[in-house]
């Protein structure tokens, strides 16, 4: 039982540490990017619409019109 409560404790260590680099200033996701039209860092609604029309409104949680990085690596990290 303890084993498995070290790897569980090691794997959302795991996942916190890739979070995080997903965050620092300078790491790109390509994907983010390459829908992100504008590089202003958020995908607008016509940016996700041009790339994956039905994909917006699950991404933009708060429904405040734009798709955040934390909001696209939740929705990114939930559909892989
Ligand atoms: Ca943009
Ligand atoms: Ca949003």
């Amino acid at each position: 039982m303890r084993k498995i409560v070290a790897l569980l404790f090691i794997a959302v260590f795991a996942s916190g540490c890739a979070a995080a680099s997903f965050n620092q200033p300078g790491t790109r996701d390509p994907e983010f990017a390459k829908m992100d039209s504008d590089q202003n860092a958020f995908l607008s609604r016509a940016e996700m619409q041009a790339y994956q029309p039905d994909e917006f409104s699950k991404m933009d949680t708060d429904n405040d019109g734009l798709v955040s990085k934390n909001e696209y690596r939740t929705y990114y990290n939930s559909s892989n």
